[in-house]
Formats: structure tokens, sequence, C-alpha cells
């Protein structure tokens, strides 16, 4: 005899209603359990802390109305992995979901300083080991190395990029995101995975230095100009993490809260300003953007002070390590320095228009006219001479769900033109050295294998490389010199294509497991313009 059975012969009328009611919920939520086990725990992680997917958790999802995510589930959100489940799963299944991941998880998540300490390893060996390239690079310029992030098995590549071959491969940790970040000096690479963990590596040696696990679920991490720290941006918990960039040693969490100091916030992105001696902070969930300084020369702040709201009004002191905020009226969910560094380019993946914040000026100074879902991020620049022989530095994006590029003038910030392309895409490369900008049309299920190149004095497109159909072909990286550009055969069993950029044709592949991005140490560390910083 079940529950059920037994509580019909010895409840009351009035106390079995409630038992029944109460046994239906407990099934529901069981059932809904057993949904996310199966559909949901690969991509999104264990009591839904969050994988290769965002983290499902109320606090998580709170610019996502619950009907807005049951769509999600649905049909799938643009310019992300998430699939659409309308076909696996009934109307009842896709509620009961989506209450689920709005129910909280207990006990709550935690990941402060004494979990964060007691993931670091270092291995010391390899922290000791001398300040020259190793024989292990065989003879590579260090300058001209490239990594290669393959997710496809989750391993990184180190490729020589004179001889276009590569040098060594080793396995990453799982789901690595955003462009990892190299020390000042190229030695060095930095990456963050989505589920938390910083990697230090050693490019000259080929050897893995620390690690640290800062967040449960990140969003990415900025190595400062000095190459003394690296912060980290998490979704989960809401902080901002700074390590010693030496040996991934915990020096501070700050924690993301808004200016009244009532509501928390994931981040959605931090860079590095250099010049400025600062890293700037966009934050997802309050209408903020952040700076915190890194220059030795600002001041320390009182101990205990964690923001500044907590200083008297009208007092902007930096403050070493002490965000120094500007409020918005829109929130940021990517941003893009002005070559100056005295402004960002902001928006919100929602926002019909992007705004632009002059950071000592601690405000929003002119608007942008950004429709679509703009990919600032992954913006390039260059010097543009105008019909009338004026020559302009211009700015240009892609889109993440409109098949356009807009190219915007970073002196007055109005659109120059907004050039077609195939389809909505994810990311834009140039270099110094060439005409051509690529882009890519990832987001589209017809056009995913073309890559599009834009000659950058006309604002026209030249010309297609195509992979086979269905296939995605996206993420274009130059050599130092410029003159071949990789692009990524984004497959299980894809390539690095790598393309002249005189003839623009195919010379060479070298084989790779879905080859998401890859960075050259020169164009990084010097800050190309084509490159994304
Ligand atoms: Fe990314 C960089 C945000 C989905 C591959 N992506 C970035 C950065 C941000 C960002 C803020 C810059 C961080 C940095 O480099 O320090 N990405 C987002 C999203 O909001 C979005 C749309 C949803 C999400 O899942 O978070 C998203 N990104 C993806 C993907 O689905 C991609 C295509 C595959 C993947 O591996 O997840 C993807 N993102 C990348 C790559 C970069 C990146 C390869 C680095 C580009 C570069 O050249 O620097």
């Amino acid at each position: 005899m079940n529950w059920e059975q037994l509580a019909r012969r010895w409840l009351p009328a009035a106390y079995l209603a409630v038992f029944l009611s109460g046994l239906a919920s407990f099934a529901e939520a069981n059932d809904a359990q057993a949904l996310y086990k199966e559909h949901c725990l690969a991509c999104h992680g264990e009591n839904r802390l969050g994988g290769v997917g965002p983290a499902l958790l109320p606090e998580n999802l709170e610019r996502l109305r619950k009907p807005e995510a049951a769509k999600v589930i649905r049909d799938s959100r643009p310019a992300t992995q998430m699939p659409a489940f309308a076909d696996k799963l009934s109307a009842e299944q896709i509620q009961a979901l989506t209450d689920f991941i709005y129910t909280k998880v207990t006990p709550a998540p935690v990941w402060g300083e004494a979990e964060i300490k007691a993931s670091q390893v270092v291995d010391q060996a390899a922290l000791d080991l001398p300040h020259q390239p190793s024989a292990a690079l065989t003879g590579a310029d260090p300058m001209n190395l490239f990594i290669v992030v393959e997710t496809g098995d989750h391993h990184v590549s180190v490729l020589d990029g004179d001889k276009l071959e590569r040098l060594h491969r080793f396995p990453s940790r799982y789901a690595l995101h955003g462009g990892p970040k190299y020390s000042p000096d190229g030695r060095f690479v930095y990456f963050a995975s989505r589920d938390g963990w910083i990697t230090k590596y050693d490019l000259w040696n080929l050897k893995v230095v620390a690690e640290i696990r800062a967040g449960l679920n990140t969003r990415n991490a900025a190595v400062s100009g000095d190459g003394k720290w690296v912060m980290v941006a998490n979704y989960l918990p809401h902080t901002l993490v700074v390590l010693d960039a030496k040996d991934l040693s915990l020096t501070k969490i700050i924690p993301v809260v808004n200016a009244k100091g009532d509501k928390t916030s994931r981040v959605s992105a931090v860079y590095d300003a250099s010049p400025r001696k600062s890293f700037v902070a966009a934050l997802k969930d309050v209408p903020e953007v952040w700076e915190i300084s890194y220059d030795p020369q600002a001041e320390p702040v009182a101990e205990g002070l964690v923001h500044d709201f907590q200083y008297k009004e009208g007092d902007f002191k930096p403050g070493f390590f002490y965000p120094r905020r500007t409020l918005l009226k829109d929130y940021l969910d990517d941003f893009f320095f002005t070559q100056s560094y005295d402004e960002i380019l902001g928006a919100s993946r929602s926002a019909t228009k992007g705004q632009v914040i002059y950071l000592d000026g601690r405000k929003k100074v002119a608007d942008l006219d950004l429709p679509g879902m703009p990919h600032l991020g992954s913006g390039i620049t260059w010097k543009w001479t105008d019909p009338a022989g004026k020559e302009r530095t211009v700015m240009a994006s892609p889109n993440l769900n409109e098949g356009l590029i807009t190219v915007i003038d970073l002196k007055t910030f109005e659109n120059v033109k907004q050039i077609p392309t195939r389809g909505p895409g994810f990311f834009m490369r140039s270099h110094e050295n060439s005409r051509y900008a690529f882009t890519d049309s990832m987001m589209s299920k017809e056009h995913k294998n073309k890559l599009q190149v834009i000659d950058k004095q006309t604002l026209a497109m030249v010309k297609e490389i195509e992979a086979p159909a269905g296939q995605t072909l996206a993420h274009v990286e130059f050599t130092r010199d410029g003159r071949y550009a990789l692009a990524s055969l984004w497959e299980q069993d894809g390539a690095l294509v790598v393309i002249d950029m005189q003839t623009l044709a195919e010379v060479k592949r070298i084989p790779a497991k879905k080859p998401v991005g890859k960075y050259n140490v020169w164009n990084k560390i010097t800050r190309s313009e084509g490159t994304s910083h």
C-alpha cells in the first residue's frame, strides 16, 4: 500500500485534501528535478550552479521574468548555445521546470574566502623557472605564439605563429569562455572557465603555474597593465575577486552591491584600462559601472570601507581596489573603451540605444544608435578616410540578433554606416597591416558557414569565405605581422583555416577539436586596434 492509499483509508476528509495537494506538489517538484537532471544539468550544473550555461537560481534570474524564462526553455535563447525544448517537453513540463529554477537552492551556495583559498594549487617548481624562453619553444618567436581554445575536448593548443604549426596541447578546465589574458611581457596567459577556475600558464615553459577557483559561475577575467593583478568577474556569487597575478593567491573579495547598499548584482564583464591604471566593470542587475583603481599611488581606503556609498557625498577618491561608481539609467551587458580610455561605449542586450559614459565625469555623455543586440566587447577600431578626405577613427561592432555591422565615429559617436551581413554574428577581427576586417554570421542557421570580408576603407563586403553548408566558420585572429588570418572551423573534428591576407585564399588547415577562439600574443599585448581587448 502506498502513501496515498494509506491516507485515503485513515485521514478524515478535511485533512485528506490538504495531504493530497501536498503530495501532488511534492511529485511535481520531484518531476521538475528529474526533468532538470535529464535535460539541463549537463550545461547548467549540479544544483543549478552553472557550467557551460549560466547558473539557474532566483538571484541570477532577476532580469528574466518567468514567462520569458518559459519561452527560452521552449524556443531557445538568441546568441547562446541554449537549445529549444518545444519538441521534447510538454507545456506542463516546461512550466514545472520554470517554477523549479525560480526556487532557492538550500542550503544557499557559498563561495567565499575559505573556499577560494582552499582551492588554490601552485606548482612551486614552475613558479621558480627563470625569466627566459625555454628549449620547449624550439626557437619559436615568443611574441608570435597563438593560444587556441578547443572546447571540443576541453584542451588548449599553443601554435608557432611563424611556422603555423602546433607546438603543444594540454587539457584545460571545463568550458573556458572569453579571451584568455596575457601578462604585459607575453610570458603568462590567464584563462577563466565558466565554472570559476582561473589558470595561470607559462608560455615560455609550456607549464601550468597555478590555479584557483575564484567563483562558482564566472563571467571573465582581466589582467592589470602592470601585470600584478588578476580581477575575476563573477555571476555567482555576486563578487569581483582580486588575485595576485604571481601565484593567484586571493587578495580581496569585493561584494557587488548597488549604491544604496540594498541589492547585489552579477558582473557583466571586467576589463583592464591600463592607461587609467584601473579595472572597469559593468554590472548586470544594477545600472552602474564601476572603476576600480590598481594605481599604487591611489589612496588606501580605511579598514572596513568597501564601497563609495560609505564615503560622504561628493568625495570621489578612487582608492586602491575600491570601486568608484557611475550611476546609469540602463544596465550594461557589454562595453568597449574608446582609444583614450576616457569613455566607454556600452549597451544592454535589450536596449535600442547604447550609451557613451565619460569615466572621469562619472556620467553618460551621449547616446548611441545601436539597433538589435550589439556585441560591443567584440568591437574593433581603425582609421577611416571619409569621402571628403577626412581621417576619422571608427569602431565597428557585430550584432547578435541582426545581420549588420554598426560603424561608429569615435569622436562624434554618430553612425557612419550600417553594413548588412549574411546574418547575426559574434566576432570581428582585423590588423593594422590589413585593409580587411572579418565578421561571421554564426547565429544564422543558413549562413553560419560563411565568413565575410569587409574593406575597411570602402566599408563594402568584398569576399565570402565558405565552409560546407551546416558547418560553422567564425572567429579570426591574425599573425603578428598581419600576413595570415586563422579562422575557426567550429566543429568537433574541426580545424584552424589559414587564410593568406594578400590573396584571401585558404593556404593551410591545422586540425583542431571545436576551436572556439585563438589569440596572438603580440596582437594582444600591444592592444592591436584590430583585436578585442
Ligand atoms: Fe562570449 C568573449 C559574453 C556566449 C564565445 N563573451 C565574451 C566576452 C563577454 C561575452 C562579455 C568578453 C570577455 C573577455 O574576453 O574577457 N558570450 C557572452 C554572452 O553574454 C553570451 C551571448 C551568452 C553567454 O552564454 O554568456 C556569450 N560566447 C558565447 C557563446 O555561446 C560562444 C560563441 C561559445 C562559448 O564558448 O561559450 C562565446 N565569447 C566567446 C569567445 C570570446 C567571448 C570565443 C572571446 C572573443 C575574443 O576574441 O576575445
